[in-house]
């Protein structure tokens, strides 16, 4: 007959963080074992293991101040000293990953990640683990990680790039990072970590099952199947739940023990006895074959999801008991104990010692400054060096590389005759490659057959494999590539073959690399320049994925920059104004591409080759925010006149510009009005001090906006334009339907065109 035991009163204690706080203590007061005697400790603590007796201190140093910054949390959290209790209690284990591993593997953690970040800090001398962290809870703007913008795991010394807290969202660049350390060997660029480092990237059993976190298994396995170098250690912290959400029994194992060319490896993270030897093994296996690797580490989560979970109240007090039963720390201090490694007084002293450290760290953090105005809060996001950017555009000191690139002085593209858009954007990229040995182009179909409109054409043919590649047919694993690549200090360029296609991979750049300057203070960086087809108006390939026009999902990304070139020349100066960027400032950048408008020759006949350009030389470029003024129906482009008003101003864009163009001249002929049109070709951020000076000197204003009706680049004009005091001025805005495109003729029913145009203008008279 079984005894039911009553539960103490102390264990219904609702505040799980108190329970487990005690129970570690009743646990090493009650220790009726072995006692301490000086030196009784031998090397080799845990028989079989290589942790010696110093390894295991140090480790079970690190899993205590883990455990006590989460102990304060909760504490000074009320008191709103600090500001996140997301814990790491049950997961200290993680400690082990962190001593077997080198602080200059790049490190993208999961949040429960406050032993391994304890134990990283050890790698190098000076740093205080306790105190960086509390500045960081205490989101103070002395914060060695974020100063103050997010309580994040990060370091720049210690190679631990912080992370949002999208779960999963980091495993594509995690990957990408792993990629680019053995791809810079192909290219000869110099790495900012040793050449056989590998990547540590952390996430919970939950995460694992995420379409991001799948995409990079599946494409970390796609690229050692073809037996390429992707030395990625993937390390899945198994507690067993997401926030309330039970993983289903052994599903982890299950589901990834036998994957091909994921190579699987289990750890007990409750036990450094055990653990130890298996991380160890993990860690050789993927620093020795540079293979992909995923770590099973077993972990436990004690205190609930966050200081904000009270589990009890949607739990069993017995099934709470059972899980704080199995703290890791709890096992570490039997261990010490047992081993002779401290007396229970001593362990009880030192783990006391901890916690006042823990609290004292974090008074003082609550005493130094937090982020007092918005400029402090912006100014790592979009940082923006324009005489720098503009001496690097125009730099061209690079000359005889791009003479072999172009195969010869007679052939250099300014000295040929002027040419549509594709070919100038082909040039400027022959151009970038060879001002840039770390530019990487890559995406689907770009190498060998060179993209779907050719615009990469030849690319693969001069800049090998190594540098054009085709990806495997994923934009998220695309953009994570690029991040990756860009981490390690090199020049992505990665292609998404249609706007359409962008939009499922967009938290990759609005979550993660847009993100990453911002959430590391400006000291980790990810400049890229990421190429998207897109927009309508396309007459050979129909339909809507083909021809969308939806540029608003890049419009609200913060720091991002969005320019969009409607000819050839303005392509060139402006990828190369992008790519300065991305070198001066670390910025992420898109360069928007108008399908329609990559074969157009003409402007107003067939055959009058209006539309074609010449190629600038490298010295030239276009300065951010700067846009392009046609007075008149004429092509060419004249000085503005800026205080010489308009009968009429056009604001557009894109294949708005040779449509706003014809429609002037038929204006200005119909109506007799003098017709100035704007190609604002940056669209973000909107250029809005010009933006209004242009509409200051405008009778009437129409704003031609090939994107959407609701939320389309043309809001943002328009709002400019108002809030810059010109809303009195007669205003219509020609813009595409809310509606996805048709295919064939029908899809100019939804499309803004030339007529439309001149209608909106004769409404105006
Ligand atoms: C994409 C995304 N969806 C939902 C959430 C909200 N969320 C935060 S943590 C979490 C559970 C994660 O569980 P697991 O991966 O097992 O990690 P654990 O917290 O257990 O360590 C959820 C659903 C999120 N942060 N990101
Ligand atoms: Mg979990």
């Amino acid at each position: 007959m079984s005894v039911v035991q009553p539960i103490p009163a102390r264990h219904k204690n609702v505040n799980r963080a108190e329970v487990c706080d005690q129970n570690f203590k009743e646990f090493v007061q009650s220790w009726r074992g072995r006692a301490a005697t000086a030196g009784a400790a031998s090397a080799a603590v845990l028989p079989g293991s290589r942790c010696s007796a110093q390894d295991f201190l140090e480790l079970f140093d690190s899993q205590l101040i883990s455990r006590h910054l989460d102990l304060m949390a909760r504490v000074l959290r009320v008191r709103n000293k600090v500001f996140y209790t997301i814990g790491s209690s049950g997961h200290e284990g993680n400690a082990m990953v962190a001593r077997l591993t080198r602080h200059t593997d790049p490190a993208f953690l999961h949040y429960r990640s406050g032993a391994f970040m304890a134990e990283r800090f050890r790698k190098l001398p000076g740093l205080d683990p306790i105190m960086d962290s509390a500045l960081s809870f205490a989101a103070s703007a002395e914060d060695p990680a974020s100063g103050g913008r997010h309580k994040v795991w990060g370091s720049k010394p210690l190679w631990v790039l912080p992370q949002t807290s999208t779960i999963a969202s980091h495993l594509p660049k995690a990957l990408g990072t792993a990629v680019a350390i053995e791809q810079a060997r192909r290219i000869g660029h110099a790495l900012p970590v040793p050449d056989d480092s590998i990547v540590v990237c952390s996430f919970g059993d939950a995460s694992s099952n995420h379409a991001t976190a799948q995409t990079a298994f599946n494409a970390a396995a796609w690229t050692a199947y073809q037996k390429l170098p992707a030395p990625v250690l993937f390390v899945c912290e198994d507690n067993g739940i997401g926030i309330s959400v039970k993983t289903p029994n052994d599903w982890v194992r299950a589901n990834f023990e036998s994957r091909r060319d994921l190579d699987y490896f289990f750890a007990d993270g409750l036990d450094l006895a055990s653990g130890y030897e298996q991380v160890a093994r993990a860690v050789h296996h993927v620093r020795t074959t540079r293979r992909p690797t995923f770590l099973h580490l077993r972990t436990t989560r004690i205190m609930g999801h966050a200081g904000t979970d009270f589990e009890i109240e949607w739990r069993s007090i017995e099934e709470l008991m059972a899980v704080e039963a199995t703290d890791p720390l709890l096992r570490s201090a039997a261990i010490a104990l047992e081993a002779g490694l401290y007396a229970p007084e001593s362990l009880l002293a030192r783990y006391e010692d901890f916690r006042q450290r823990c609290f004292a760290a974090a008074e003082e953090a609550d005493r130094r400054p937090r982020l007092q105005t918005l400029a402090a809060v912006m100014a790592p996001l979009a940082p923006f060096s324009p005489d720098k950017v503009a001496a690097e555009a125009a730099r061209a000191d690079y000359a005889p590389r791009r003479v072999a690139a172009f195969g010869g002085e007679d052939k250099l593209p300014e000295k040929q005759p002027p040419r549509h858009l594709a070919i100038q954007i082909n040039n400027a990229l022959h151009d970038l490659f060879a001002k840039y040995p770390e530019t990487l182009l890559f995406g689907e179909d770009v190498a060998q057959k060179g993209g779907v409109y050719t615009v990469t054409k030849g690319l693969h043919k001069a800049f090998r494999n190594a540098r054009v590649f085709n990806t495997l047919l994923d934009e998220t694993m695309i953009l994570g590539l690029a991040q990756g690549y860009a981490n390690m200090g090199m020049l992505p360029i990665p292609e998404i073959q249609y706007l359409a296609y962008f939009h499922n991979a967009c938290d990759q750049i609005r979550g993660e690399a847009a993100s990453l300057q911002f959430f590391s203070n400006d000291q980790y960086r990810n400049p890229m320049v990421v190429r998207i087809a897109g927009l309508g108006y396309q007459r050979g390939f129909g339909g809507h994925f083909h021809n969308d026009n939806s540029i608003t999902a890049l419009r609200d990304i913060p720091g991002l920059v969005v320019g969009c070139p409607s000819r050839g020349d303005d392509a060139a100066m402006m990828l190369r104004t992008l790519a300065a960027l991305a070198k001066v400032d670390g910025r992420v950048t898109v360069f928007l591409e108008p399908i329609a408008l990559y074969m157009g020759k003409d402007l107003y006949e067939a055959g009058d080759g209006q539309w074609l350009t010449s190629y600038p030389p490298p010295e030239q470029a276009m300065p951010l925010g700067e846009a392009r003024i046609y007075e008149g129906a004429a092509h060419a482009a004249q000085p503005p006149a800026a205080d010489q008003p308009s009968d009429l101003v056009i604001f557009t864009y894109g294949n708005g510009v040779p449509m706003s163009l014809r429609a002037a001249r038929t204006i200005e002929q119909e109506l007799g009005w003098r017709v100035r049109t704007i190609d604002l070709r940056w669209l973000v951020p909107l250029n809005e001090a010009f933006i209004a000076a242009q509409a200051a000197t405008a009778r009437r204003i129409l704003v031609v906006d090939e994107g959407r009706h609701a939320a389309g680049v043309g809001e943002g004009v328009i709002t400019a334009i108002v809030e810059g005091g010109h809303g009195a001025i007669p205003l219509r805005r020609v813009v595409g339907a809310d509606t996805y495109t048709p295919l064939a003729g029908a899809a100019f029913l939804v499309l803004p065109g030339e007529a439309d145009i001149v209608a909106a203008a004769r409404t105006l008279r």
